[in-house]
């Protein structure tokens, strides 16, 4: 009885929001809502620990992937933002052993697709990826993690 007393509470309620135009839960304003998630372009430039950390303030990791669909959203998301494809950090790091690439946010490392001759490490030095290093074209890098680039956080809707 409890239970359907919240539940009729409840949607008493959003049928207010609805009358009002009170947004439902959902994404904070100027984040943009994709398979559940939210996600923000950050439009400066960070080495990609300190990108990390300002997602974490925002309740946020650096964005990962999980599809191709997904992949292609994030570049595009950048495009949308900034009007080009702009080198972007995303939240995959081998930093904690070479070659074993993991997820800021700790989701399962399940797709990838690197560009040709990536993941190089070039100099032994790169453990941060980025996206765009060629623009529009879908070239999967992974850099040196001092680099300053603009960068996506992402959490959960
Ligand atoms: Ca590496
Ligand atoms: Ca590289």
């Amino acid at each position: 009885m409890c239970v359907s007393f919240f539940i009729d509470a409840f949607n008493f309620l959003c049928l207010f929001c609805t009358f009002l135009a009170i947004p439902r839960p959902g994404c904070p304003f100027g984040w943009d809502q994709y398979n559940q998630r939210c996600f923000l372009f950050f439009n400066s430039e960070r080495d990609w620990a300190t990108a990390e950390r300002t997602c974490n303030s925002l309740g946020a990791n650096l964005a990962s992937f999980h599809s191709h669909h997904e992949y292609i959203y994030l570049k595009n998301l950048v495009n949308r933002k900034k009007g080009s494809y702009v080198r972007t950090w995303l939240g995959g790091t081998d930093a904690a052993k070479e070659g074993v690439w993991l997820w800021t946010d700790r989701s399962k490392f399940s797709y990838v697709s690197w560009g040709r001759g990536q993941p190089n490490n070039k100099c032994g030095q790169e453990h941060c990826m980025e996206i765009n290093l060629r623009g529009s074209a879908q070239h999967l890098n992974n850099e040196n993690c001092s680099r300053r680039n603009y960068f996506i956080c992402a959490k959960k809707v």
